[in-house]
This record gives C-alpha cells, sequence and structure tokens, in this order.
C-alpha cells in the first residue's frame, strides 16, 4: 500500500471511530434529570420540613400508574433500562434540588410487605419551569395482585432551593385501577407561563406556553397521566369541563373557564389554565370519565383548593 493510501486508511479509521464512539456515548436528553444510584449520596444536615413559604413539605400522592408497562421508547430518551417496568409518578409539594435526587432515596413496599425493585428515578418529562415536583419512578413495585401500597423517602432529598429535606415522609399508594385525579394547583409567576412558547415537538417534555393576552395562570397537576382515553393530547372538550372558582373584589365570587390551555403536547402530568380574567383564583374543578393515565383508567370527578401566588 503506499504511503498516501495509509494516511487516508488511518484518517478514515480515525473518523469512523470518532463517530463511533459519539454515538455510543450521545448522552440522553434527560440525563440531568434522572439517576440510577442505589443509595443516598447526598450529605446534608438540614432537617426542616416547613419551607420558607410557610407550607409544610409532604408527597401529595404516589400512583401506581403502569405494571410492567413503560414503553421500551424511553430507554431512549430517559433511562436505558426503563421499558417494560412499572411506573409510578410521585408529586412533592415543592421543587426538587436534581442534584439531591438519587434512586435510593425511594423505597417502596408491597402489600404483603416486599421492598420494590428501583431502576431509575426522573423529573422527566415534567420538566418545564417551575414543574420540578414529579419524579417518575421506573422499576419493579409490584403487580395487580400484590400492589405497592407505601413510598418512603429514606434519604437525604432536598427542595430546590435547599431549605427542607423530604427525609423521613412517606404517603400512600394510588392503587393501579384508579384513574388520575388533580393533586395541585398554583397561581405562577408570570416566568412561568411561557407567552406564546411552542412545545418542543418531541414526545416528551417541553410543553406549549399561554397566549399572549393572558392575565393570571393557574397550573394544575395531576397524580398521574393525562391525555384523552384514545391517548391524544387534550382540546377544547377538556378545556371547557374545567371550573376555576375566583374571587372578586367585590367579594363574589364566579365559576370561570380557562381561556387557553397550556403546557400541552409534553407526556407530562401538568396544566397551565391560562386566564384572561382578574380576581384571586381560589379552586379548580374537573368532571369524571373525561382523561385517563396511560392505563387508560378515567378520572374520577376531582377537586383542589388553588395556592396563592406568594405560597
Ligand atoms: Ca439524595
Ligand atoms: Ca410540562
Ligand atoms: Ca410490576
Ligand atoms: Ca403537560
Amino acid at each position: 500500500m503506499k504511503k498516501e493510501h495509509r494516511v487516508i486508511l488511518t484518517v478514515l479509521l480515525l473518523a469512523i471511530a470518532s463517530i463511533a464512539f459519539l454515538i455510543l456515548k450521545r448522552p440522553l436528553r434527560f440525563d440531568h434529570l434522572t439517576d440510577d444510584t442505589t443509595s443516598d449520596t447526598t450529605v446534608s444536615d438540614v432537617t426542616n420540613t416547613l419551607h420558607p413559604d410557610g407550607r409544610e413539605a409532604k408527597l401529595l400522592s404516589a400512583f401506581f400508574g403502569l405494571d410492567n408497562a413503560l414503553p421500551n421508547a424511553l430507554n431512549q430518551f430517559i433511562h436505558r433500562e426503563m421499558g417494560g417496568n412499572d411506573g409510578m409518578p410521585v408529586v412533592f409539594s415543592h421543587e426538587l434540588d436534581v442534584d439531591t435526587l438519587q434512586a435510593g432515596d425511594f423505597k417502596v413496599t408491597t402489600e404483603s410487605g416486599k421492598l420494590g425493585r428501583m431502576v431509575c428515578v426522573t423529573l422527566a418529562p415534567a420538566d418545564d419551569l417551575g414543574e420540578w415536583r414529579t419524579v417518575l419512578l421506573a422499576g419493579e413495585f409490584g403487580n395487580l395482585g400484590n400492589q405497592p401500597v407505601k413510598v418512603e423517602i429514606v434519604g437525604n432529598l432536598l427542595s430546590k432551593n435547599g431549605e427542607v429535606n423530604f427525609r423521613g415522609l412517606s404517603v400512600p399508594v394510588i392503587p393501579l385501577e384508579d384513574g388520575p385525579s388533580m393533586v395541585m394547583a398554583k397561581v405562577i409567576p408570570e416566568v412561568e407561563w411561557e407567552v406564546e412558547k411552542e412545545p418542543t415537538g418531541l414526545p416528551l417534555g417541553g410543553g406549549s406556553g399561554c397566549p399572549p393576552e393572558t392575565k393570571q395562570v393557574v397550573r394544575v397537576t395531576w397524580e398521574g397521566g393525562v391525555t384523552k382515553p384514545s391517548g391524544a393530547e387534550i382540546d377544547e372538550v377538556e378545556r371547557q369541563l374545567y371550573k376555576v372558582v375566583v374571587l372578586n373584589e367585590d367579594g363574589s365570587t364566579s365559576a370561570v373557564t380557562p381561556f387557553a390551555i397550556a403546557d400541552k403536547r409534553d407526556g407530562d402530568n401538568n396544566h397551565r389554565l391560562c386566564l384572561d380574567v382578574e380576581g384571586a383564583p381560589q379552586s379548580v374543578s374537573f368532571p369524571a370519565g373525561h382523561v385517563t393515565d396511560p392505563r387508560r383508567d378515567l378520572n374520577p370527578e376531582t377537586f383542589v383548593e388553588v395556592i396563592s401566588p406568594e405560597k
């Protein structure tokens, strides 16, 4: 082989090796939000559970959403071993510091006393501004005949501002056959309205923003789900079913419908209810039988009080 041919061949081989390396090492989209460490690695002496906003740190819900049925597509986006496992979203009262989140922070116990096996935990796909409070647990947590009944935080897991520790807190698990309810509603700061933001167009994460006419926004967080029964994104039908009670300046209350819904097309458990009225939002309600979790279990009638903007 001529010398110049050897040089070309070497350059070609190096290029192929580099491309292969880049493909194999390509970071997953949600790597920064996902952890599979089976023990807690957070060093912390924080023991406080009262957040400076005046609300107690709590686990609001744990929802046994899927039994051995997390889609294989998640292996590509979130974690290579997620597909075929159980999926259980856990909703926290406050946003989390992702650096303190390890799979080993969670302990799942079944009805028979068996412990769950964690594969990974992730804040995906609920990754928009203000949403880092839903952790999706993937692993083997039980089945229809021996359901998980309790999720406990057994490691140091801190709020985003580092001021409260969820260690020692626990929550009962909502059974597999149940549909999702709303678990939290909050008036959100203007920066989180993400006015006119387009969704990323990817199947997970990065939802749409509210229209420019928006006067205020209530974010509702569901225990799990949430889509139409077909699996399609919600539309005008579901928008008109949401009722928000607002307290007017003269002391009267009105039930209003959001004029638009944002945080769509991102596969998570949040909706932003965009309102074009003044008045302080008090509560949100949604009637039974219209939206589902990925197992197609329909929602019960659901009502949640709204957390005020300063909290
Ligand atoms: Ca931790
Ligand atoms: Ca979202
Ligand atoms: Ca299972
Ligand atoms: Ca959403």
